[in-house]
């Protein structure tokens, strides 16, 4: 497959041959200050600057956690959270800003705040989302959930998990392709820890190279999830080691963006993959 590396995002074009790393800022009120809206916005601000120095390529802010169980956010909030976040980092930094959002409305106000990545747990199935995602020339990515946030790891079933995400995410691509949004601008996601179990989330990355035929790029998103806390028994600050692992496995099976916490300690683990699987098959 040609140019199955290229991801054109924005004014942006990625070369993923180099697997990139993409930081994870979330903008949730702090509870442990009254210090209001401004407050949350600087402190996002600050991590998301944090993050660039310390190398990430991307950075994915979110305004809604979709954690299990977690409660919904309303639209205007969500806009006045990742919205003078959006606009402030677009100033500030020259990496491509991803929004984390499944609403069509975040998706448009935050693409013309200066988003170049539209990031969608529900791979634009929600009404209005594929006219969003094509107006623009943001990137899309479009990821595989079983289930909503709300009820997804109750009981995930699945015949043949590879097979039925596989289908998904091409199906959805497809959607997106008919509604004007070049495959050149789409990456696609298993979505890990979305209505899945850990047999599920560990099939899934060991057969990575059976999505990836796809042929579109690979984000995966395993950072500190609790598939890891299952594997190694620790709760989620302990989980860094193993978030490390799931990076390098993730990058040698073709993942080409890792959706990352701790940017330094992946980017450092993903220089020794690309240094051995790019750099290295001369001999
Ligand atoms: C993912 C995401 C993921 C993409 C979250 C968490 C849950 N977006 N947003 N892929 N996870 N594309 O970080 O634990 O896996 S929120």
């Amino acid at each position: 497959m040609q140019n199955a590396h290229q991801f054109i995002c924005g004014k942006y074009q990625l070369d993923l041959r180099r697997p990139h790393v993409m930081g994870i800022v979330n903008v949730t009120p702090d509870s442990f200050s009254d210090g209001g809206r401004y407050a949350s916005t600087q402190l996002a601000v600050t991590h998301a600057l944090q993050l660039v120095a310390e190398g990430a390529d991307i950075l994915d802010i979110g305004g809604e956690s979709t954690r299990p169980n977690a409660t919904p956010v309303s639209l205007d909030e969500e806009l006045s959270r990742v919205i003078p976040v959006i606009e402030q980092l677009a100033r500030e930094v020259d990496v491509p800003l991803s929004i984390d959002t499944y609403k069509p409305q975040v998706m448009r106000e935050a693409v013309n705040a200066g988003a170049a990545i539209i990031n969608d747990i529900w791979g634009l199935q929600q009404p209005g989302a594929l006219e969003a995602a094509a107006a623009g020339n943001a990137g899309v990515c479009i990821m595989h959930m079983q289930g909503t946030p709300q009820t997804m790891q109750q009981e995930p079933v699945y015949q043949d998990v590879v097979q039925e995400v596989k289908v998904f995410l091409q199906e959805r691509m497809q959607a997106a392709e008919a509604a004007g949004v070049a495959m050149e601008r789409i990456v696609l996601d298993p979505g890990f820890g979305f209505g899945k179990r850990t047999v599920h989330n560990v099939a899934l990355l060991n057969h990575l190279p059976e999505i990836l035929a796809l042929g579109r790029p690979l984000l995966v998103g395993l950072s500190r999830k609790s598939v890891l806390g299952q594997i190694i028994g620790s709760d989620v600050h302990q989980r860094l080691h193993a978030s490390l692992a799931a990076s390098v496995i993730s990058a040698m099976k073709g993942g080409r963006i890792v959706r990352v916490h701790d940017v330094k300690a992946t980017v450092d683990a993903l220089k020794v993959v690309d240094a051995v699987v790019n750099v290295g098959i001369d001999r």
